[in-house]
Protein backbone atom coordinates (compact mmCIF):
# COMPACT_ATOMS: atom_id res chain seq x y z
CA UNK A 1 0.00 0.00 0.00
CA UNK A 2 1.23 3.73 -1.06
CA UNK A 3 1.33 4.82 2.81
CA UNK A 4 1.26 8.31 1.53
CA UNK A 5 -2.54 7.34 0.33
CA UNK A 6 -3.35 5.86 3.77
CA UNK A 7 -6.80 7.73 5.22
CA UNK A 8 -4.94 8.16 8.32
CA UNK A 9 -2.28 10.09 5.85
CA UNK A 10 -4.84 12.47 4.69
CA UNK A 11 -6.17 13.12 8.04
CA UNK A 12 -3.13 14.35 9.46
CA UNK A 13 -2.37 16.49 6.43
CA UNK A 14 -5.56 17.89 7.26
CA UNK A 15 -5.53 18.35 10.92
CA UNK A 16 -1.57 19.68 10.12
CA UNK A 17 -2.75 22.06 7.67
CA UNK A 18 -5.17 23.33 10.38
CA UNK A 19 -2.77 24.04 12.70
CA UNK A 20 -0.92 25.68 10.34
CA UNK A 21 -3.51 28.03 9.30
CA UNK A 22 -3.67 29.53 12.71
CA UNK A 23 -0.21 29.74 13.14
CA UNK A 24 0.41 33.61 12.30
CA UNK A 25 2.77 34.49 10.53
CA UNK A 26 3.88 30.86 9.02
CA UNK A 27 2.12 31.09 6.09
CA UNK A 28 4.46 30.28 2.92
CA UNK A 29 3.96 29.86 -1.46
CA UNK A 30 5.61 28.14 -3.46
CA UNK A 31 6.92 29.86 -6.08
CA UNK A 32 6.50 27.07 -8.68
CA UNK A 33 4.17 24.70 -9.81
CA UNK A 34 6.19 22.16 -9.18
CA UNK A 35 8.63 22.99 -6.44
CA UNK A 36 7.38 20.54 -3.35
CA UNK A 37 6.02 22.41 -0.29
CA UNK A 38 7.62 20.01 2.75
CA UNK A 39 11.42 19.01 3.51
CA UNK A 40 10.51 15.49 2.41
CA UNK A 41 9.07 15.77 -0.61
CA UNK A 42 11.14 17.93 -2.07
CA UNK A 43 14.37 16.09 -0.66
CA UNK A 44 12.55 13.03 -2.08
CA UNK A 45 12.47 14.69 -5.61
CA UNK A 46 16.13 14.22 -5.82
CA UNK A 47 15.99 10.79 -4.39
CA UNK A 48 16.62 12.15 -0.48
CA UNK A 49 15.14 11.72 2.54
CA UNK A 50 14.40 14.13 5.28
CA UNK A 51 14.54 13.36 8.66
CA UNK A 52 14.59 13.86 12.18
CA UNK A 53 15.50 12.56 15.42
CA UNK A 54 12.02 12.03 17.40
CA UNK A 55 11.63 11.26 21.32
CA UNK A 56 8.97 8.53 21.67
CA UNK A 57 7.44 10.09 25.07
CA UNK A 58 6.52 13.46 22.73
CA UNK A 59 4.75 11.26 19.75
CA UNK A 60 1.06 12.10 22.19
CA UNK A 61 2.24 15.67 21.46
CA UNK A 62 -0.14 16.77 18.57
CA UNK A 63 2.00 19.92 17.28
CA UNK A 64 5.36 17.60 17.53
CA UNK A 65 3.70 14.44 15.34
CA UNK A 66 1.66 16.91 13.28
CA UNK A 67 4.83 18.21 12.15
CA UNK A 68 6.76 14.79 12.14
CA UNK A 69 4.26 13.35 9.84
CA UNK A 70 4.13 16.30 7.21
CA UNK A 71 7.53 17.19 6.90
CA UNK A 72 9.79 14.08 7.37
CA UNK A 73 10.46 10.89 5.38
CA UNK A 74 13.08 9.46 8.07
CA UNK A 75 13.22 9.04 11.93
CA UNK A 76 15.87 8.34 13.83
CA UNK A 77 15.14 7.58 17.72
CA UNK A 78 17.29 10.18 19.79
CA UNK A 79 17.70 7.83 22.72
CA UNK A 80 15.37 4.81 22.62
CA UNK A 81 18.04 2.54 20.23
CA UNK A 82 20.73 3.33 22.45
CA UNK A 83 22.26 0.38 24.70
CA UNK A 84 21.29 1.21 28.13
CA UNK A 85 17.52 1.62 26.72
CA UNK A 86 17.48 -1.65 24.80
CA UNK A 87 19.33 -3.91 27.58
CA UNK A 88 19.18 -1.90 30.68
CA UNK A 89 20.46 -5.48 32.55
CA UNK A 90 22.23 -7.91 30.62
CA UNK A 91 20.50 -10.64 28.17
CA UNK A 92 17.05 -8.96 29.10
CA UNK A 93 16.13 -6.58 26.32
CA UNK A 94 13.51 -3.80 25.98
CA UNK A 95 12.30 -2.18 22.71
CA UNK A 96 8.72 -1.00 23.81
CA UNK A 97 10.11 3.24 23.19
CA UNK A 98 11.86 1.99 19.62
CA UNK A 99 8.99 -0.11 18.52
CA UNK A 100 6.57 2.61 18.68
CA UNK A 101 9.14 4.75 17.15
CA UNK A 102 8.97 2.23 14.50
CA UNK A 103 5.26 1.75 14.23
CA UNK A 104 5.09 5.74 13.96
CA UNK A 105 7.74 5.43 11.01
CA UNK A 106 6.21 2.99 9.33
CA UNK A 107 2.69 4.63 9.86
CA UNK A 108 3.73 7.40 7.47
CA UNK A 109 5.91 5.59 4.83
CA UNK A 110 9.37 7.07 6.69
CA UNK A 111 12.85 4.95 6.51
CA UNK A 112 14.00 4.59 10.37
CA UNK A 113 18.04 5.30 11.05
CA UNK A 114 18.67 2.97 13.60
CA UNK A 115 21.15 4.49 16.04
CA UNK A 116 23.32 3.51 17.41
CA UNK A 117 24.14 0.09 18.23
CA UNK A 118 27.92 0.66 19.65
CA UNK A 119 28.74 3.26 21.77
CA UNK A 120 31.35 4.28 24.36
CA UNK A 121 28.26 6.81 25.83
CA UNK A 122 24.97 5.44 27.22
CA UNK A 123 26.06 2.16 28.38
CA UNK A 124 24.02 0.41 30.84
CA UNK A 125 25.72 0.66 33.94
CA UNK A 126 26.38 -3.16 34.09
CA UNK A 127 28.49 -3.28 30.51
CA UNK A 128 30.49 0.42 32.20
CA UNK A 129 31.53 -2.17 34.71
CA UNK A 130 32.40 -4.86 31.81
CA UNK A 131 35.55 -5.37 30.15
CA UNK A 132 38.29 -7.76 28.07
CA UNK A 133 35.96 -10.61 26.27
CA UNK A 134 32.96 -10.49 28.75
CA UNK A 135 32.67 -7.11 27.21
CA UNK A 136 33.38 -7.91 23.57
CA UNK A 137 31.08 -10.75 23.83
CA UNK A 138 28.35 -8.66 25.16
CA UNK A 139 28.49 -6.07 22.42
CA UNK A 140 28.31 -8.74 20.13
CA UNK A 141 25.40 -9.88 21.44
CA UNK A 142 24.01 -6.69 21.74
CA UNK A 143 24.65 -5.93 18.01
CA UNK A 144 23.09 -9.30 17.14
CA UNK A 145 20.10 -8.99 19.29
CA UNK A 146 18.89 -5.32 18.04
CA UNK A 147 19.77 -6.01 14.55
CA UNK A 148 17.73 -8.87 14.77
CA UNK A 149 14.83 -7.51 16.53
CA UNK A 150 14.70 -4.45 13.74
CA UNK A 151 16.18 -6.96 10.89
CA UNK A 152 14.26 -5.31 7.73
CA UNK A 153 13.32 -2.39 8.69
CA UNK A 154 16.40 -0.23 9.46
CA UNK A 155 17.05 1.92 6.55
CA UNK A 156 20.66 2.84 7.85
CA UNK A 157 22.33 1.69 11.65
CA UNK A 158 24.78 4.05 13.05
CA UNK A 159 26.87 0.84 13.99
CA UNK A 160 29.29 2.55 16.00
CA UNK A 161 29.10 6.08 16.90
CA UNK A 162 31.69 8.48 18.07
CA UNK A 163 35.06 6.23 18.14
CA UNK A 164 37.79 8.63 17.59
CA UNK A 165 39.26 11.14 19.89
CA UNK A 166 38.86 14.70 19.09
CA UNK A 167 42.03 16.67 18.70
CA UNK A 168 45.32 16.20 16.43
CA UNK A 169 46.18 12.92 17.22
CA UNK A 170 44.22 11.03 14.52
CA UNK A 171 43.57 8.51 17.60
CA UNK A 172 41.04 6.15 18.22
CA UNK A 173 38.91 7.38 21.56
CA UNK A 174 39.51 5.42 24.49
CA UNK A 175 36.65 3.64 25.86
CA UNK A 176 35.93 0.59 27.26
CA UNK A 177 35.04 -0.75 23.98
CA UNK A 178 38.33 -0.07 22.37
CA UNK A 179 40.04 -1.37 25.61
CA UNK A 180 38.98 -5.23 24.08
CA UNK A 181 41.09 -4.36 21.17
CA UNK A 182 41.44 -2.40 17.94
CA UNK A 183 39.14 -4.47 16.09
CA UNK A 184 36.24 -4.01 17.78
CA UNK A 185 34.89 -1.67 15.47
CA UNK A 186 34.47 -3.90 12.70
CA UNK A 187 33.96 -6.92 14.49
CA UNK A 188 30.67 -4.89 15.04
CA UNK A 189 30.30 -4.20 11.26
CA UNK A 190 30.58 -7.73 10.49
CA UNK A 191 28.34 -8.98 13.50
CA UNK A 192 25.77 -6.40 12.18
CA UNK A 193 26.08 -7.27 8.60
CA UNK A 194 25.06 -10.78 9.38
CA UNK A 195 22.03 -9.84 11.61
CA UNK A 196 20.18 -7.76 9.26
CA UNK A 197 22.04 -8.16 5.84
CA UNK A 198 19.51 -5.27 4.18
CA UNK A 199 20.40 -1.94 6.59
CA UNK A 200 22.97 0.26 5.37
CA UNK A 201 25.89 0.25 7.65
CA UNK A 202 27.12 3.76 8.93
CA UNK A 203 29.80 4.50 11.03
CA UNK A 204 28.85 8.03 12.79
CA UNK A 205 30.89 10.81 14.67
CA UNK A 206 30.74 14.81 15.41
CA UNK A 207 33.83 17.00 14.51
CA UNK A 208 34.59 14.98 11.21
CA UNK A 209 32.16 17.51 8.93
CA UNK A 210 35.46 19.33 7.55
CA UNK A 211 38.89 17.99 6.32
CA UNK A 212 40.59 17.71 9.90
CA UNK A 213 42.91 15.30 11.71
CA UNK A 214 39.63 13.36 13.19
CA UNK A 215 37.97 12.78 9.52
CA UNK A 216 41.31 12.20 8.15
CA UNK A 217 41.58 8.80 10.45
CA UNK A 218 38.09 7.67 9.94
CA UNK A 219 39.07 8.40 6.46
CA UNK A 220 41.59 5.88 6.69
CA UNK A 221 39.25 3.18 8.62
CA UNK A 222 36.72 3.64 5.69
CA UNK A 223 39.88 3.01 2.92
CA UNK A 224 41.21 0.31 5.41
CA UNK A 225 37.53 -1.42 5.51
CA UNK A 226 36.61 -1.31 2.04
CA UNK A 227 40.41 -2.32 0.79
CA UNK A 228 39.80 -5.32 3.34
CA UNK A 229 35.97 -6.33 2.76
CA UNK A 230 34.76 -5.26 6.23
CA UNK A 231 30.98 -4.39 5.47
CA UNK A 232 30.76 -0.74 5.74
CA UNK A 233 27.98 1.43 3.07
CA UNK A 234 27.85 4.83 4.87
CA UNK A 235 29.56 7.23 7.01
CA UNK A 236 27.13 9.74 8.75
CA UNK A 237 28.65 13.25 9.41
CA UNK A 238 26.34 14.74 12.59
CA UNK A 239 27.11 18.31 12.07
CA UNK A 240 26.10 19.95 15.52
CA UNK A 241 27.66 23.76 14.37
CA UNK A 242 27.70 26.52 16.51
CA UNK A 243 30.01 30.03 16.67
CA UNK A 244 32.84 27.68 18.24
CA UNK A 245 32.35 25.21 15.67
CA UNK A 246 30.11 26.34 12.73
CA UNK A 247 29.96 24.48 9.48
CA UNK A 248 33.54 24.01 7.86
CA UNK A 249 33.85 25.70 4.11
CA UNK A 250 35.30 22.61 3.03
CA UNK A 251 31.87 20.85 4.30
CA UNK A 252 30.92 19.50 0.69
CA UNK A 253 34.48 18.34 -0.35
CA UNK A 254 34.62 16.30 2.65
CA UNK A 255 31.69 14.34 1.73
CA UNK A 256 32.57 14.04 -1.43
CA UNK A 257 36.11 12.64 -0.60
CA UNK A 258 34.25 10.17 1.86
CA UNK A 259 31.66 9.52 -1.20
CA UNK A 260 34.61 9.11 -3.52
CA UNK A 261 35.46 5.50 -1.24
CA UNK A 262 32.49 4.14 -2.06
CA UNK A 263 29.90 4.83 0.54
CA UNK A 264 26.93 6.32 1.02
CA UNK A 265 27.35 9.87 3.03
CA UNK A 266 24.46 11.29 5.23
CA UNK A 267 24.22 14.05 7.69
CA UNK A 268 22.88 12.73 10.63
CA UNK A 269 22.03 15.16 13.39
CA UNK A 270 21.90 18.27 11.84
CA UNK A 271 21.75 21.25 14.27
CA UNK A 272 22.84 25.08 13.81
CA UNK A 273 22.57 27.37 16.49
CA UNK A 274 21.54 31.29 15.75
CA UNK A 275 18.40 32.72 14.31
CA UNK A 276 17.47 34.56 11.81
CA UNK A 277 19.14 35.18 8.17
CA UNK A 278 22.33 34.06 9.51
CA UNK A 279 21.33 30.51 10.35
CA UNK A 280 18.90 30.42 7.54
CA UNK A 281 22.03 30.99 5.54
CA UNK A 282 23.84 28.23 7.20
CA UNK A 283 20.76 25.57 6.66
CA UNK A 284 20.67 26.63 3.20
CA UNK A 285 24.56 25.72 2.96
CA UNK A 286 24.39 22.44 4.93
CA UNK A 287 21.74 21.70 2.34
CA UNK A 288 23.19 22.54 -0.66
CA UNK A 289 26.88 20.59 0.37
CA UNK A 290 24.75 17.29 0.41
CA UNK A 291 22.32 18.06 -2.85
CA UNK A 292 25.64 18.54 -4.37
CA UNK A 293 27.25 15.22 -3.49
CA UNK A 294 25.54 12.39 -5.27
CA UNK A 295 26.11 9.91 -2.75
CA UNK A 296 24.85 12.22 0.05
CA UNK A 297 21.14 10.02 0.01
CA UNK A 298 20.02 12.18 3.45
CA UNK A 299 19.88 14.49 6.07
CA UNK A 300 18.30 14.14 9.68
CA UNK A 301 18.08 16.91 12.04
CA UNK A 302 18.72 16.58 15.70
CA UNK A 303 14.98 17.23 16.71
CA UNK A 304 11.62 18.94 15.57
CA UNK A 305 11.13 22.37 17.61
CA UNK A 306 13.71 24.75 19.17
CA UNK A 307 12.50 23.10 22.52
CA UNK A 308 12.89 19.60 21.30
CA UNK A 309 16.93 20.25 20.85
CA UNK A 310 19.38 18.73 23.22
CA UNK A 311 20.72 22.18 22.73
CA UNK A 312 17.44 24.25 22.94
CA UNK A 313 18.83 27.52 24.84
CA UNK A 314 20.69 27.51 21.00
CA UNK A 315 17.37 27.40 19.16
CA UNK A 316 19.22 25.50 16.79
CA UNK A 317 16.19 23.96 14.83
CA UNK A 318 14.03 24.56 12.15
CA UNK A 319 10.88 25.41 13.77
CA UNK A 320 10.41 27.44 16.93
CA UNK A 321 8.85 26.36 20.05
CA UNK A 322 5.49 26.42 19.40
CA UNK A 323 6.12 24.55 16.00
CA UNK A 324 5.81 27.85 13.62
CA UNK A 325 8.33 27.47 10.94
CA UNK A 326 11.22 29.62 11.14
CA UNK A 327 13.35 31.72 8.45
CA UNK A 328 15.85 28.38 8.63
CA UNK A 329 12.86 26.10 7.45
CA UNK A 330 12.08 28.19 4.45
CA UNK A 331 15.87 28.66 3.85
CA UNK A 332 16.27 24.83 3.58
CA UNK A 333 13.46 23.66 1.87
CA UNK A 334 14.28 26.53 -0.77
CA UNK A 335 17.68 25.25 -0.94
CA UNK A 336 15.95 21.41 -1.42
CA UNK A 337 13.96 22.78 -4.07
CA UNK A 338 16.86 24.59 -5.69
CA UNK A 339 15.99 27.73 -4.72
CA UNK A 340 12.26 28.07 -6.19
CA UNK A 341 10.34 28.41 -3.24
CA UNK A 342 9.43 31.55 -1.73
CA UNK A 343 8.97 32.97 1.65
CA UNK A 344 6.12 35.14 1.59
CA UNK A 345 5.76 35.95 5.70
CA UNK A 346 6.20 39.80 6.26
CA UNK A 347 8.72 38.24 8.78
CA UNK A 348 10.99 36.75 6.10
CA UNK A 349 13.77 38.80 4.96
CA UNK A 350 13.34 40.13 1.61
CA UNK A 351 16.73 39.21 0.02
CA UNK A 352 17.18 35.71 -1.05
CA UNK A 353 18.73 33.76 1.69
CA UNK A 354 19.75 31.45 -0.48
CA UNK A 355 22.65 32.27 -3.73
CA UNK A 356 22.73 29.78 -6.22
CA UNK A 357 24.87 26.73 -5.37
CA UNK A 358 28.70 27.19 -5.69
CA UNK A 359 28.96 23.79 -7.40
CA UNK A 360 27.21 21.12 -8.95
CA UNK A 361 26.58 17.49 -9.45
CA UNK A 362 27.42 15.93 -12.40
CA UNK A 363 25.26 17.04 -15.62
CA UNK A 364 22.04 14.58 -15.93
CA UNK A 365 22.37 12.27 -18.50
CA UNK A 366 21.35 13.74 -22.22
CA UNK A 367 18.58 11.98 -24.23
CA UNK A 368 14.93 10.80 -22.40
CA UNK A 369 14.24 7.81 -20.33
CA UNK A 370 16.47 6.42 -17.85
CA UNK A 371 19.52 5.06 -16.49
CA UNK A 372 20.19 2.72 -13.53
CA UNK A 373 23.22 2.02 -11.71
CA UNK A 374 23.86 -0.58 -9.11
CA UNK A 375 26.37 -0.18 -6.19
CA UNK A 376 26.65 -3.81 -4.92
CA UNK A 377 27.68 -4.93 -1.28
CA UNK A 378 29.08 -8.52 -1.67
CA UNK A 379 29.49 -10.55 0.39
CA UNK A 380 30.15 -14.67 0.71
CA UNK A 381 27.02 -16.03 -0.42
CA UNK A 382 24.89 -12.58 -0.33
CA UNK A 383 24.63 -9.13 -1.95
CA UNK A 384 22.69 -5.97 -1.08
CA UNK A 385 22.20 -4.05 -4.67
CA UNK A 386 21.17 -0.20 -4.06
CA UNK A 387 20.17 0.70 -7.91
CA UNK A 388 19.92 4.57 -8.51
CA UNK A 389 17.39 5.43 -11.24
CA UNK A 390 18.08 8.78 -13.17
CA UNK A 391 15.80 10.02 -15.28
CA UNK A 392 17.29 11.81 -18.58
CA UNK A 393 16.73 15.02 -20.15
CA UNK A 394 12.51 14.60 -19.65
CA UNK A 395 10.65 14.05 -16.25
CA UNK A 396 9.39 10.52 -16.32
CA UNK A 397 6.26 8.99 -14.96
CA UNK A 398 7.29 5.94 -14.18
CA UNK A 399 10.65 3.16 -14.73
CA UNK A 400 11.17 -0.91 -14.81
CA UNK A 401 14.45 -1.36 -14.37
CA UNK A 402 16.22 -5.31 -15.55
CA UNK A 403 19.03 -7.03 -14.17
CA UNK A 404 20.57 -10.12 -14.94
CA UNK A 405 21.89 -12.68 -11.91
CA UNK A 406 24.31 -15.29 -12.28
CA UNK A 407 22.78 -18.41 -12.56
CA UNK A 408 22.44 -20.28 -8.87
CA UNK A 409 21.65 -16.68 -7.51
CA UNK A 410 18.29 -15.17 -6.45
CA UNK A 411 16.58 -12.29 -5.16
CA UNK A 412 15.07 -12.60 -1.75
CA UNK A 413 13.45 -9.16 -0.99
CA UNK A 414 13.48 -5.68 -2.19
CA UNK A 415 12.76 -2.10 -1.04
CA UNK A 416 11.39 1.27 -2.59
CA UNK A 417 10.16 -0.94 -5.94
CA UNK A 418 7.88 -3.71 -6.98
CA UNK A 419 9.60 -6.93 -7.57
CA UNK A 420 8.69 -9.39 -10.25
CA UNK A 421 11.59 -11.91 -10.70
CA UNK A 422 14.83 -10.07 -11.79
CA UNK A 423 12.40 -6.96 -12.84
CA UNK A 424 11.99 -4.10 -10.68
CA UNK A 425 9.47 -1.42 -11.20
CA UNK A 426 8.19 1.66 -9.72
CA UNK A 427 5.85 2.05 -6.65
CA UNK A 428 3.47 4.67 -6.44
CA UNK A 429 5.53 6.84 -4.23
CA UNK A 430 8.92 7.24 -6.57
CA UNK A 431 7.84 6.34 -10.31
CA UNK A 432 7.83 10.29 -10.86
CA UNK A 433 11.08 11.68 -11.30
CA UNK A 434 12.31 15.08 -12.40
CA UNK A 435 14.65 15.42 -15.72
CA UNK A 436 18.23 15.09 -14.76
CA UNK A 437 16.99 13.76 -11.08
CA UNK A 438 17.31 10.45 -8.89
CA UNK A 439 15.67 8.07 -6.95
CA UNK A 440 16.72 4.86 -5.10
CA UNK A 441 15.43 1.42 -4.91
CA UNK A 442 17.69 -1.61 -3.78
CA UNK A 443 17.28 -5.18 -3.50
CA UNK A 444 18.80 -8.22 -1.35
CA UNK A 445 19.88 -11.66 -2.42
CA UNK A 446 21.34 -15.08 -1.63
CA UNK A 447 24.80 -15.93 -4.69
CA UNK A 448 26.50 -13.24 -6.85
CA UNK A 449 25.02 -9.70 -7.50
CA UNK A 450 24.26 -8.12 -10.64
CA UNK A 451 26.73 -5.77 -11.83
CA UNK A 452 24.74 -4.04 -14.99
CA UNK A 453 20.88 -2.88 -14.83
CA UNK A 454 18.63 -1.58 -17.49
CA UNK A 455 16.26 1.13 -17.45
CA UNK A 456 12.91 1.80 -19.02
CA UNK A 457 11.03 5.07 -18.76
CA UNK A 458 7.16 5.32 -19.17
O1 LIG B 1 24.66 14.95 22.31
C1 LIG B 1 24.03 15.12 21.09
C2 LIG B 1 24.12 13.87 20.24
C3 LIG B 1 25.58 13.62 19.84
N1 LIG B 1 25.69 12.48 18.96
C4 LIG B 1 25.09 11.25 19.45
C5 LIG B 1 23.65 11.47 19.91
O2 LIG B 1 23.13 10.31 20.46
C6 LIG B 1 23.56 12.61 20.91
O3 LIG B 1 22.20 12.74 21.28
C7 LIG B 1 21.96 13.13 22.60
C8 LIG B 1 20.46 13.25 22.82
O4 LIG B 1 19.96 14.25 21.97
C9 LIG B 1 20.18 13.62 24.27
O5 LIG B 1 18.78 13.55 24.52
O6 LIG B 1 22.49 12.20 23.47
C10 LIG B 1 22.37 12.61 24.83
C11 LIG B 1 23.12 11.65 25.73
O7 LIG B 1 24.43 11.44 25.32
C12 LIG B 1 20.90 12.67 25.21
O8 LIG B 1 20.77 13.17 26.50
C13 LIG B 1 20.22 12.29 27.44
C14 LIG B 1 20.46 12.87 28.82
O9 LIG B 1 21.87 12.98 29.02
C15 LIG B 1 19.88 11.97 29.83
O10 LIG B 1 20.02 12.55 31.11
C16 LIG B 1 18.41 11.70 29.55
O11 LIG B 1 17.89 10.72 30.45
O12 LIG B 1 18.83 12.13 27.22
C17 LIG B 1 18.27 11.19 28.09
C18 LIG B 1 16.80 10.93 27.70
O13 LIG B 1 16.06 12.13 27.72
Amino acid sequence: MDPHRSPRRRRVLAAAATGLAAAAGAVFAVGTADAASTLGASAAATGRYFGTAVAAYKLSDATYSGILDREFTSVTPENEMKWDATEPTQGTFSFGSADQIVAQAKAIGAKVRGHALAWHSQQPGWAQNLSGTALRNAMVNHVTQVATHYKGQIDSWDVVNEAFADGGSGARRDSNLQRTGNDWIEVAFRTARAADPGAKLCYNDYNTDGQNAKSNAVYAMVQDFKARGVPIDCVGFQSHFNSASPLPSDYQANLQRFANLGVDVQITELDIEGSGTAQANSYAAAVRACLAVTRCNGITVWGIRDSDSWRASGTPLLFDSSGNKKPAYTAALDALNGGTTTPTTPTTPTTPTSPPPTSSSPPPPTGSGCTATISLNQWNGGFVATVRVTAGSARIGGWTVGVTLPSGSAVSNSWNAQASGTSFSNVAYNGSVNAGASTEFGFQGTGTGPTAASCTAR
